[in-house]
């Protein structure tokens, strides 16, 4: 019997479709994408090879067999840990990595729980490919590839590959006009152009934004300061200055959603605290009021408080603009004679703070070192709230006065971990063990606020301060949909996931009497001037995004990090327009208009931080050459 012969380049083939098609399954398996029409299945099936043809059609010039082999192996290895960590990564955020998260290994001892949470058994597919590849090498005879020979043979193989990636991009422009330079949502790109290209294009991306600074020179500024002003909202003169010379506490709430808030669980009020807050007449509750971050979450919640301006697309700008200038509320504060800090019982070089904190002027980072966390008083991610309150109110009695301080709460953090004599309600029961334990630590995390309020009055600090509490971001992502919509009782579309971003928005003044509940339309980005403005403190000079919540000329308007944006009236989400009222979808001209500016302030946002444009604005020059000559 003769024996079968391999064609030449068996090995290469084999492992060009496993990988290709490993890649094409697990986009199903693992990520949650929306197919919408046949075009859009062909694109996705085809972007995993324009990528693929090009590194594997690399072995065509290495001449030695076993070299060659290896070369094939490392290939797959390194797109199967691609792909693998993309998963992992999916099912937390939501979303794709980006490249200045992978350098962000402070970040990874504190994460581990998160994501040995998110791996599954089944993450082993994703490494199928690299199996059949070494089967594929260890039973194939290879003979070693006459090189010279072969020019013609691989000038065709690249012309082809360079035909199918512009055939491929060709069809995504059709798909998606403009995918690549309104990058706003990854999910996109990934569906059109694939994982591989896609962290090829990221890269690109982030180098552009490091060249962008060097280029700066300050003359992008103006434009910018024009539109700053044109949007400018004047302070109320009833509420300007009503809190002025108080100490000024703004508690960041871990993972709260509004949607916990004035609810029940099978019968269990989740927030009861909170609750009484919304009608208390010392407070403002907005329950119109978004978050507004993106992957940086926290940091990005702490940044945009701090600035009033946007978060970056695809990265936490705490690690990537840490050496920018900024114009902080702390630093307006500590100019007005504030002594400001951060409270927060974590390691200080999580998403860069320590660094991040310098450039923003924060006086002190009291950070984990500051507590003293005994036994049985962590848990989850670390220090639990209510001790941390509790420690935080003893070091505020030393702060000097007036002070500024913002606390970062932790223990309503994913994977929502308790203990045993914590848990004051039972779990939910539903398919999301997430959703199920989240209620149980949003109500823990509202016990630990009204402890707070107490030990303040206590101290005897609570008169003369005001208390400023908000949801930093979603703890219930859209992977819980459907036990989502068993709660909500419902199917969750994207219209209701955008609302879904709601996250409380607490104004307490001690004494004020006049408090009450405002559906104001907001965002995270309103908090900086609402303050400023409370305590009596200009902001007309500044250059910020958000707006005077009190302020009578504040607009109903609030654009996310991914572009989605919400008015009075509309609700624009994955590219359509729905209606507020319906929840349905309607005539894409309400949102026009919105859309458009919502694309030009993230710009003018972006072109900020990338350029780092605030050191030269009016005021900073001086200070940066203090900071250069240092
Ligand atoms: C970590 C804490 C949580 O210090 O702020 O960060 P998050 O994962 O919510 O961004
Ligand atoms: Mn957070």
């Amino acid at each position: 019997m003769r024996k079968f012969e391999w064609p030449k380049h068996s090995v290469l083939i084999i492992a060009i479709i496993a990988t290709w098609l490993t890649t094409y399954i697990g986009y199903f398996t693992s990520f949650n994408m929306k197919i919408d029409n046949a075009m859009q299945q062909f694109i996705l099936f085809i972007n995993p090879l324009t990528f693929l043809l090009f590194v594997y059609g690399i072995a065509l010039f290495i001449k030695k067999t076993k070299t060659r082999n290896r070369y094939i192996v490392t290939v797959s290895l390194l797109t199967s840990i691609v792909m693998f960590s993309n998963a992992v990564f999916y099912r937390f955020f939501t979303d794709f990595i980006t490249l200045p998260l992978l350098f962000q290994t402070s970040n990874f001892a504190d994460l581990t729980s998160s994501i040995t949470e998110n791996m599954h058994f089944l993450d082993v597919f994703f490494f199928t490919d690299v199996v059949i590849v070494l089967l594929a090498i260890r039973f194939i005879q290879q003979e070693s590839v006459q090189v010279t020979q072969k020019k013609m043979g691989r000038k065709v193989y690249f012309a082809a590959a360079a035909t199918l990636l512009m055939f491929n991009l060709a069809m995504a422009e059709a798909q998606r006009p403009q995918l690549l330079t309104r990058s706003f949502d990854r999910e996109l790109l990934v569906k059109n152009i694939g994982t591989y290209n896609y962290h090829l294009y990221d890269l690109f991306v982030q180098s552009k934004s490091h060249a962008q600074r060097t280029f700066a020179d300050g003359t992008e500024l103006t434009e910018i300061e024009n539109y700053v002003k044109a949007n400018h909202a004047q302070p109320n003169p009833e509420m300007f200055g009503v809190a002025k010379g108080r100490n000024v506490i703004i508690v960041s709430l871990e993972s709260l959603q509004n949607f916990v808030i004035n609810n029940e669980m099978d019968g269990h009020v989740i927030t009861p605290f909170l609750n009484e807050l919304t009608k208390d007449k010392d407070t403002f509750y907005f329950d119109n009021f978004y978050h507004q971050t993106g992957l940086g979450k926290t940091s990005d919640s702490e940044f945009i408080v701090e600035n009033s301006l946007y978060g970056r697309n695809g990265s936490a700008v705490f690690f990537t603009h840490s050496g920018n200038t900024y114009n902080s509320l702390s630093e307006r504060l500590n100019e007005n004679g504030y002594f400001t800090s951060v409270m927060h019982a974590n390691s200080k070089s999580f998403w860069n703070r320590d660094i991040m904190y310098k450039a923003m002027d924060i006086q002190k980072f009291y950070d984990v070192q500051s507590y003293s966390i005994e036994e049985g008083q962590a848990v989850n991610w670390g220090m639990k709230d209510i001790p941390f309150f509790d420690q935080s109110v003893e070091l505020m009695k030393d702060m000097q006065k007036p002070f500024a301080t913002r606390m970062i709460t932790l223990t309503n953090h994913h994977p929502f971990d308790l203990d045993e004599e914590d848990k004051l309600i039972p779990e939910y029961t539903s398919n999301s063990n997430t959703l199920n334990k989240y209620f149980q630590t949003a109500r823990y995390m509202d016990e630990a606020v009204k402890e707070f309020f107490t030990k303040l009055k206590e101290s005897g600090l609570y008169d003369n301060s005001i208390i400023v509490m908000y949801g930093d971001h979603y703890g219930i992502s859209e992977n819980h949909n459907k036990a989502m919509g068993m709660y909500m009782d419902k199917e969750i579309t994207p219209f209701d996931n955008a609302e879904l971003q709601k996250v409380p928005l607490f104004i307490h003044i001690p004494g004020y009497g006049k408090g009450k509940q405002m559906d104001e339309l907001g965002g995270q980005l309103d908090v900086r001037p609402t303050i400023l403005h409370l305590l009596g403190i200009d902001t007309k000079a500044d250059m910020q995004f958000g707006a005077d919540l009190f302020s009578p000329d504040h607009e109903p308007f609030v654009i996310f990090r991914d572009g989605r944006l919400v008015t009075d009236k509309n609700v624009y989400t994955q590219e359509v327009c729905y209606d507020k009222k319906t929840g349905e979808p309607t005539d894409e001209a309400q949102c026009a208009p919105y859309i458009e500016r919502a694309n030009t302030e993230l710009n003018y946002s972006d072109t900020i931080i990338n350029g780092d444009l605030l050191r030269f604005k009016d005021g900073n020059e001086s200070r940066l050459e203090i900071k250069e000559d240092k």
